[in-house]
């Protein structure tokens, strides 16, 4: 790789390798601008070539890419392929199975949380898979336009659920399962899913989550939460039913309760491996996402069906200059949108094959990144600036260890990198030979915003961007002001379009220097980005102030050497109460009263299980001997 400083530039460049150059998708700098020139001047003509490499029950009827991203104008709208209709798992798995004769490619090679768990899914069968839920489903009483809330594990049967929710209509709701039986149930309720497919449990690291047990409590909030007329109305209720999947590893016997549960493995075992797909409507909608909204409340974040394949396909191909050869890693987790737009939809369009990954990145040893690297010979690995601070940590010795010798690309997402992490990735990892894209965008674009090309881009360490950059494609960002674009993007929202009319304000500040490299310096709103994960100060304040003790609090940011920001809280109590550590770690678990425990007392029943991740288990008793007896 040459690298050179630019005169009067205090940043070297870092040139993209000639031999990544050969047969890339976007060889050179020159290529990208008359790509960059055809997407501005002619979006139809562009646009129209990127839908040619897919399946349309229906041509479109209109223009491509309709549009008004200025409120002075009228209401916000964006429409792709209006009047086209398709089917998003017709297209990533049907098309490559049948029309590509890719049945026997390998889609995923699963790697489980211990190093040996692990499984080959080829094309076919992950279609098989599909269809099997889908019918399951569909048994299930699951119809277009119905809500399928996810809360599953890093395991294929989370991939099978997501395509057969696409395959027959229905919209997906994944909930990262890591997330409270609060935050499960504020999900469900809010896009009012009918079910629920869960997992017993799931090993991450040596740490047991017992989901199925989460998830009953959060369907037990929910029924609370909805009035009883509503229950008997069968479609409106939210979670009457209950998918659940087998034990996929021995892990612990959970609550079963027959008149609503329902077993994965019987089920799937009865069904037909085949199962006609639903043709929607190009804006039909394809998933629904929840990502912090500044108001404490999550956002819940909905893509459409045909803006939101082609913009993923697109920027997968182009920003890993994906080839037939590749085997593709991104660590994220399927809950978040990286994992939804690169680890599912942009990758299986592109008939690509990928590493599925369970596990965290220092199970058994703080190596396994490296070792999974090795073990699959990973071509393009794709990460999280998080994950690069935090094994940098471990130095050289694990990453020695392993050979990475398969990789050409490396990528990484979420938040700023800093020039440090970014040379580590570039000099250890990369080994001087890969260039690293860093892609800026969020959960509301579904894809790439600003990113360099590997092939086309030179590179300026930390740089969230280069000069010109994918989203550039087809639209225009207006460098000075900070975090706007201009113009449309398939797959996008139609919020945050008020504050500059005309304008999507991302959230985000950034510097232009004077070659025009952009510098993302992180939210000019109330949020704030712990290891690549949005939190809203509002909502920490919220549940800080719900504590007894709490008078007021004020969330702010510091830095935080691996996980980028952590929160800072400031909290002012009330009178009588005194400030020690105590109160200090009550406050750090504010946030899951438990519930099921107050029911319990309110019904004098006394086994009450676990209690040991309460604060003081002892106000348990107390509670008991005042209980009221009168109603
Ligand atoms: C994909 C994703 C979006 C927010 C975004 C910004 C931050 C993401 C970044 C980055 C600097 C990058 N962010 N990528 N900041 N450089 N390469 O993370 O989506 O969870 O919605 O977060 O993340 O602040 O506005 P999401």
């Amino acid at each position: 790789l040459s690298t050179m400083v630019v005169p009067g530039s205090q940043h070297k460049l870092y040139h993209p390798p000639e031999g990544l150059q050969k047969d890339a998708h976007v060889p050179d700098f020159n290529c990208y601008l008359e790509l960059y020139k055809k997407s501005i001047e002619e979006p139809d003509v562009f646009w129209k070539e990127v839908a040619s490499d897919f399946y349309w029950k229906k041509p479109p009827t209109g223009q491509i890419l309709q549009y008004n991203f200025d409120v002075t104008k009228g209401n916000i709208y964006v429409k792709c392929m209006e009047g086209a209709t398709t089917n998003m798992c017709y297209n990533v798995l049907d098309r490559n199975v049948k029309d590509k004769n890719l049945g026997e490619r390998v889609a995923f090679y699963w790697e489980g949380n211990s190093p040996d768990h692990r499984e080959a899914i080829t094309y076919g069968q992950l279609l098989g898979q599909v269809c099997r839920c889908s019918n399951t489903l569909k048994q299930m009483g699951v119809r277009k336009g119905d809500r399928v809330a996810i809360y599953l594990p890093m395991i294929p049967e989370l991939v099978y659920t997501m395509l057969a929710c696409t395959r027959i209509g229905a919209v997906h709701s994944i909930v990262f399962a890591g997330f409270s039986a609060e935050s499960l149930c504020e999900r469900i309720m809010d896009s009012q899913c009918s079910i629920l497919v869960t997992a017993d449990g799931v090993y991450r690291g040596e740490k047991l989550i017992n989901l199925k047990q989460i998830a009953d409590e959060a369907l037990e909030k929910c029924r609370e939460n909805i009035p009883v007329e509503t229950l008997s109305t069968p479609c409106r209720v939210p979670c009457p039913d209950e998918l659940r999947l087998p034990v996929v590893f021995p892990v612990v016997q959970t609550p079963w309760d027959a008149a609503c549960d329902v077993c994965w493995e019987e089920v799937m075992g009865q069904v037909s491996e085949q199962c006609e797909p639903e043709w929607l409507d190009a804006e039909d909608p394809l998933f629904i996402l929840y990502t912090s909204g500044s108001t404490g409340k999550p956002k819940g974040v909905l893509h459409t069906v045909a803006g939101y394949l082609l913009y993923t396909s697109l920027t997968f191909k182009y920003v890993f200059d994906h080839q037939p050869d590749d085997v593709y890693w991104c660590t994220a987790d399927i809950g978040w949108i990286t994992g939804h737009s690169y680890i599912t939809y942009g990758p299986l369009a592109n008939g690509a094959t990928s590493v599925l990954f369970e596990g965290i990145p220092v199970h058994p040893h703080v190596g396994r990144f490296w070792e999974v690297i090795e073990k699959y010979r990973v071509t393009k690995f794709y990460t999280a600036p998080t994950a690069i601070r935090l094994l940098m940590k471990y130095g050289l010795d694990p990453v020695q260890k392993y050979d990475l010798s398969s990789l050409r690309i490396l990528g990484t997402v979420g938040e700023p990198i800093n020039p440090e992490a970014w040379h580590w990735y570039h000099e250890v990892i990369g080994q001087k030979r890969c260039p690293v894209v860093d892609t800026f965008w969020q959960t509301e674009t579904g894809g790439h915003v600003l990113t360099p090309l590997p092939a086309a881009t030179p590179l300026k360490p930390g740089s969230a961007v280069s000069y010109h950059h994918i989203y550039t494609v087809y639209t225009v960002f207006r460098g000075r002001v900070k975090g706007r674009v201009k113009e449309p993007r398939s797959g996008m929202l139609f919020t945050y379009f008020k504050k500059f009319p005309g304008f999507y304000v991302t959230g985000d500040g950034c510097r232009r220097d004077k070659d025009g490299y952009y510098w993302i310096a992180g939210r000019i709103d109330d949020m704030i980005n712990v290891s690549g994960h949005l939190l809203s100060t509002a909502e920490v304040e919220a549940s800080l102030t719900d504590h007894g003790a709490v008078a007021e609090a004020a969330v702010v940011s510091r830095p935080h050497t691996v996980k980028g920001e952590c929160l800072y809280c400031f909290v002012t109590l009330k009178d009588c109460r005194e400030f020690n550590r105590t109160l200090v770690d009550e406050l750090k678990r504010q946030g899951k009263i438990m519930r099921r425990v107050l029911r319990q007392i309110a019904r004098n029943e006394k086994d009450l299980g676990d209690l040991s991740t309460m604060a003081d288990p002892k106000v348990v008793e107390v509670l008991f001997n005042h209980r009221c007896e009168t109603a």
